[in-house]
């Protein structure tokens, strides 16, 4: 296999408005990134990527962009933006951008533009279609509930948004737009920085005739005409040929609904495309058939089927991009940890479970800190567009039970992610001296990074241990992955085979104490622990097979 830095690499992610306020006013911003600079780099984290922080109205935390090559008042300047990246390059540090292309903000000038007349140039930038009878153009619902269409008056036409009324959707069938699309990439990439992370880009390539789903006229959801559509790869082939093939750089599209299939052409080793996808298969297992908030509990088999999956599918064929949260997703150790009795042991169980795998490995804000989901009591303290406009339609509009929404909200809202970053004891988690855009977790006096630096067991110093294997062995970047005791009900366990080396990774899901019933085919006498979540397992030997809660160890044959 072609030996890449992108693929040795790790990846933290920083989610501006949320990690650290320079200023007191609140609201995360480019200089808090860079007072926390060293603290980043001592993970031993080779790329950032950082969520827009271009301008924008936030009608959605900057995922709305009004203008490309700006930045948003809040977060800083441009002066400052330059001073992130050399301060970054001269760490060593790499920085991944945002890029936001399957829709912008309303407040776009070419929006503006293209909204005033049907013969604006700009018209067809966007996606416009006059209504069906009185009716949208289509049946589809948006990510974010309701018609995925907005009427505008001014020229009684609709135009499609995917996401919020505020973010129209790009129209790529134009080949003006796409020209605009790369220059502006280009230039960003002039300026020094090293990669884009590309929001819902599977998404760019509509079906021809935007036809409604069978359900039709009752809105529904319509993916099937927009995930992964016609034309998405001869686009991103395209962007590829014009812009990507032209720079030493790291890529990795957001693609949910994409299949391993489809992966294996998006993130393909001839690099024709991207680097790297992210998948959501995984983030679907504790939903049911209604849909993320349909919660449902998950289970130990899907998650190896899921994973193996993907592992096993792009194995020789494609890279994968690795991921327990992000700033859209609960809490990890939330999510599929323990955060109460055993919160550190099991983020560091997660932790190794994930970076062992084959892939790009990425970090989240805060998950090497430990932190968990919040609970806020009222519907007011969500700031999350995805929950307001859900909470209104399903409790407001539809009368259904608020209780099991708010419920739901703490299993799944993305603010469970946008908390800010704990930093100490300090009043406000040490985030902010003024009050924050939205509200601290409480448990921010047990859960910050002053207490993970000042204990040398801690997840922060777990995480610098584990990266630091990567450097050392090939075998965790490159080896194939194989599933092991499959049926096992509480253990995760798989190897990993590169040249005449062996990894066995296993790990403990549940917080019971677990018999573990050892490969017979490797040789444990030749084994070497590489590490692990409970100092006794150093100790003992390994034919000690009892797992304790949540334990993860890490062993290499020779
Ligand atoms: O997310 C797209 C996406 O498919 C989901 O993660 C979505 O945001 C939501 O969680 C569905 O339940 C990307 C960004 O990561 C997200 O923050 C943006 O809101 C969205 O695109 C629109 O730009
Ligand atoms: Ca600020």
């Amino acid at each position: 296999m072609e030996k890449n830095w992108w693929k040795e690499s790790v990846v933290y992610q920083i989610y501006p408005r949320s990690f650290k306020d320079s200023n007191g006013d609140g609201i995360g911003d480019i200089k808090g990134i860079i007072s926390k600079l060293d603290y980043i780099k001592n993970l031993g984290v080779d790329v950032i990527w950082l969520s827009p922080v271009y301008k924008s109205p936030n009608d959605d935390n900057g995922y709305d962009i009004s203008d490309y090559k700006s930045i948003m008042d809040e977060f800083g300047t441009m002066e400052d933006m330059d001073e992130l990246i050399s301060e970054m390059h001269s760490r060593g540090m790499k920085l991944m951008m945002d890029l936001v292309v399957n829709h912008s903000s309303d407040e776009h000038h070419w929006f503006m533009e293209s909204r005033k007349s049907k013969d604006n140039p700009y018209r067809d930038y966007y996606i416009w279609k006059p209504g069906k009878d009185g009716n949208e153009p289509n049946n589809w619902t948006s990510f974010f509930s309701g018609s995925a269409w907005q009427y505008d008056e001014e020229t009684d036409e609709y135009y499609l948004h995917l996401f919020s009324k505020k973010q129209p959707d790009l129209n790529w069938e134009n080949p003006r737009l796409r020209k605009e699309v790369y220059d502006m990439m280009k230039w960003w990439l002039d300026k020094g920085i090293d990669g884009f992370r590309m929001d819902v880009i599977n998404l760019i390539s509509k079906a021809d005739g935007l036809p409604s789903t069978s359900k039709g006229p009752a809105y529904d959801w319509g993916g099937e005409f927009f995930m992964n559509g016609p034309r998405v790869h001869q686009y991103l082939q395209e962007m590829n040929r014009e812009v990507l093939s032209k720079y030493d750089m790291m890529t990795v599209g957001e693609s949910p609904g994409a299949s391993t299939e489809d992966a294996a052409k998006y993130a393909n080793l001839d690099g024709t495309e991207l680097n790297m996808i992210f998948t959501f298969e995984h983030m679907d297992i504790d939903s049911g058939p209604g849909g993320k908030w349909d919660v449902k509990a998950w289970e130990l088999s899907d998650l190896k089927e899921v994973m193996s999956k993907w592992q096993y599918d792009l194995h020789d064929k494609a890279w994968n991009s690795l991921y327990l949260n992000n700033h859209d997703q609960p809490r990890m150790v939330s999510r599929f940890g323990n955060d109460k009795e055993y919160r550190v042991v099991s983020a560091k169980m997660l932790a190794t479970f994930l970076h062992m795998m084959q892939g790009t490995p990425y970090i989240y804000q805060g998950e090497e800190l430990g932190m968990t989901n919040v609970q806020f009591d009222s519907i007011e303290d969500y700031k999350d567009i995805e929950i307001q406009n859900m909470y209104r339609e399903k409790v407001i509009e539809n009368g259904e039970d608020h209780d099991k929404v708010m419920e739901s909200i703490y299993i799944k809202g993305r603010d469970n992610a946008r908390t800010p970053i704990q930093w100490s004891t300090d009043e406000n988690a040490g985030f902010t001296t003024g009050t924050p855009w939205i509200k601290v977790n409480p448990n921010y006096k047990e859960i910050n990074a002053e207490q993970v630096l000042s204990d040398s067991d801690s997840i922060y110093y777990y995480y610098q241990k584990l990266i630091k294997l990567r450097k050392e062995y090939e075998i965790i970047v490159y080896g194939k992955y194989d599933l092991i005791l499959e049926d096992h009900p509480q253990i995760y366990a798989y190897t990993r085979t590169w040249k005449d080396e062996k990894l066995l990774v296993i790990n403990n899901f549940s917080s019971e104490e677990v018999i573990l019933p050892l490969p017979a085919n490797l040789d444990f006498h030749t084994a070497e622990l590489l590490i692990g979540n409970y100092e006794e397992a150093y100790a003992t030997s390994l034919y000690d097979e009892k797992l304790k809660p949540f334990e993860t160890r890490v062993y290499l044959f020779k």
